[in-house]
């Protein structure tokens, strides 16, 4: 995705179809956007503050201007709406990070990587009583 004209987050890999609505004084977007960061993402920051449309998209589409909101195109241009700062470093981290532990990474497959990855930690059982 070509940077909006507002404020590009950062760097690396461009998160293609997503932008974020919120602004930078807000907590909780500040603790997406360091997600966004930490993942080495490049989503462009949808000021909210700054542009009464973006407030306006954010109310029309989820009923109240509470933000942040994560705005996920997919390829086909179906347009998805993700409230809540947890939910969207959740979901921005089963999508991005790729990352597999020792273990689990399995050399020469995908196995451990990837949201299967991501969800096999999450839900990983505590190791056995010595
Ligand atoms: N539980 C939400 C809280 C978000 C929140 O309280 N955002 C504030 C800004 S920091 C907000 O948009 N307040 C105005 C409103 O709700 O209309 C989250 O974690 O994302």
């Amino acid at each position: 995705m070509a940077p909006d004209a507002d404020t590009g987050t950062g760097n690396a890999t461009e998160a293609a179809g997503l932008a974020l609505y919120g602004y930078p004084q807000c907590p909780f977007c500040r603790r997406v956007l360091g997600a966004v960061d930490s993942l080495g993402l490049e989503v462009p920051l949808r000021n909210t503050m700054q542009e009464a449309g973006y407030q306006r998209e954010v109310v029309e589409a989820m009923g109240r201007g509470t933000v942040p909101v994560l705005r996920i195109e997919n390829a086909a241009g179906d347009v998805e709406w993700l409230p809540e700062s947890a939910d969207i470093i959740r979901y921005l981290h089963a999508r991005f990070d790729g990352d597999a532990t020792p273990g689990e990474a399995v050399s020469g497959s995908n196995e451990g990587r990837g949201f299967m990855g991501w969800l096999a930690k999450l839900f990983r059982p505590p190791p056995p009583p010595s």
